[in-house]
């Protein structure tokens, strides 16, 4: 049986907030956000910086007396911790469904008409949609890992943990469910375990991993959020973090679902091509690998068959967690936020399957819904790292210094329109972009051998018409590679991508499009 009883440790940092609305209360921190620079805690950032991660210890030490003080009084004061126990009850519940590998457009509701998306066509019908939303990129072909670590860390691509990095306590102490447990929350996680960062995952009250892909995956992480929202009192605030492990591959579900679509039927995408029109410095990854060169539309049509399987069977998996959250009396003070870590070419967009890539394609659905959530779109430009700012300001949490991303909730709110003019992405040491609200430049370096994209999104949203090497685009050219300069210096970009062959083989033929 689970308990969600709050602990008084977590009691001290329930605090006054009015349901949903942004504004901090307390700094778990004593960390001023806009005097601080980005760090990590890790070793060697701490070497860099090596006064920073002091710095937030003598914030935690200079609270220390306060939180003394106020546990004695809460020790003693039964009266105190049941008012404290009613006011956690105004902050709201977080459900955060995140899926793995599902692009944008795979939602009935946004436009896509041959696939059967009932629940999320729910959410996109009374809630929020942000329509351009990116994972900033990854050093290494499982995507999966760096995104996920930046939802966890509100940090950037080189400024959160690598693969199996020895992470500190102190930054442990920084990550999502860590804080939202120190604002009142109980934590639970249901999800896949490989490629996410363990160091967040331990740090749920509750944490279930799950490492298989089987066709019922996403039945059973349902079940087991059903069975927690059934457990709990709703003493303290819930933040459930749901990582399904599909629609990744193998694209499976239950057989009545594999039925569902006829490839026959399928329509391929707008950009579909055989191959790839250049070597972009990872045509051969396992996602690649997944259907034979060049992409027939046969088989490119199966393919995209068995992703929209995956989502339907998904889409029904959120039908009954929804349903729950409503017969459990939850519905009424719960914001539901549904992402994924990122999209996916699949089914031959620019002749590719998989997410290493920094197309459009690769962009997830971004969708809040709950007690006041306006319905509307956004074509902001945000970040999946922006989450942890925005669930922090959901909780009434003052922003910690090293966090980079920025809340949506103004935008949300219609207070603001945008939150940044561009968007930086990376994957590894072969690919650069950079776009703006209009404009999309695209950088590559495969083993020295270099190509780049300009793309007018506006008139161009697919990605096909590559305008770089076109003289009445110059300036746009121009603007975006000085601004990719200063974006990749920004981020603490470590790669020299302007290097030249490196004495490997291409994987690809060369030629810009
Ligand atoms: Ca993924």
């Amino acid at each position: 049986m689970l308990n969600s009883a709050p602990t008084q440790e977590r009691m001290w940092f329930i605090i006054k907030v009015p349901p949903y609305r942004p504004i901090p209360q307390i700094d778990l921190y004593g960390i001023d956000r806009a005097n601080q620079n980005t760090e990590t805690f890790t070793d060697d950032v701490k070497k860099q910086n090596p006064t920073l991660g002091d710095q937030f210890m003598k914030n935690q030490i200079h609270f220390a007396p306060l939180i003394i003080c106020l546990l004695t009084l809460l020790t003693f004061n039964g009266t105190i911790r049941a008012k404290q126990t009613v006011k956690s009850q105004k902050q709201p519940n977080i459900l955060f469904l995140f899926t793995d590998d599902q692009r944008f457009d795979t939602i009935h509701a946004l436009g896509n008409p041959q696939i059967k998306t009932p629940h999320f066509d729910k959410l996109v019908q009374n809630g929020f949609t942000f329509n351009n939303t990116y994972c900033m990129g990854s050093w290494c072909g499982a995507v999966c890992l760096p995104s996920r670590t930046m939802v966890m860390t509100g940090r950037t691509l080189w400024r959160i943990p690598r693969r199996n990095e020895k992470v500190s306590a102190k930054f442990r102490a920084t990550t999502l469910p860590a804080v939202l447990k120190r604002a009142g929350y109980v934590t639970y996680r249901t999800g896949k375990g490989g490629n996410t960062f363990k160091p967040a995952n331990d740090e749920f009250d509750y944490n279930t991993s799950i490492d298989t892909r089987d066709p019922f995956s996403s039945k059973n992480h349902t079940e087991r959020a059903m069975k927690f929202l059934r457990s709990h009192k709703g003493d303290v605030p819930f933040y459930i973090h749901m990582a399904f492990a599909k629609p990744h591959d193998p694209r499976v579900a239950p057989p009545e679902y594999m039925k569902m679509y006829d490839p026959n039927q399928i329509l391929l995408p707008r950009n579909f091509l055989p191959q790839h029109p250049f070597d972009n410095g990872e045509l051969r990854i396992r996602d690649e690998m997944l259907a034979p060169f060049p992409r027939s539309p046969e088989i490119m049509r199966q393919h995209i068959a068995d992703y929209y399987a995956c989502i339907t069977y998904l889409d029904v998996q959120i039908g009954r967690i929804l349903k729950t959250l409503e017969e459990c009396g939850f519905a009424g003070n719960t914001i539901v936020v549904f992402s994924s870590d990122q999209g996916l070419a699949v089914g031959g967009q620019h002749g590719l399957m998989g997410k290493q890539n920094l197309y459009e394609c690769n962009k997830p659905p971004l969708i809040f819904t709950g007690p006041g959530i306006p319905h509307g779109k956004s074509d902001a430009l945000v970040y999946l790292h922006d989450l942890y700012p925005t669930f922090c300001e959901l909780a009434g949490i003052v922003l910690p210094g090293f966090v980079e991303g920025e809340s949506l909730w103004p935008i949300i709110k219609g207070k603001k329109a945008k939150i940044r003019n561009w968007i930086f992405g990376a994957y590894k040491d072969c690919q650069r972009m950079i776009r703006d609200r209009r404009w999309k430049l695209i950088k590559y370096n495969a083993e020295g051998v270099k190509n780049k994209q300009l793309f007018d999104l506006k008139n161009d949203p697919d990605e096909i018409n590559n305008l770089a090497h076109q003289t009445k685009y110059a300036e746009h050219l121009d603007r975006l590679e000085k601004l990719l300069i200063e974006a990749r210096r920004l981020a603490g970009d470590p790669d020299d991508f302007d290097r030249t062959s490196n004495g490997k083989k291409p994987q690809g033929q060369s030629g810009g499009t």
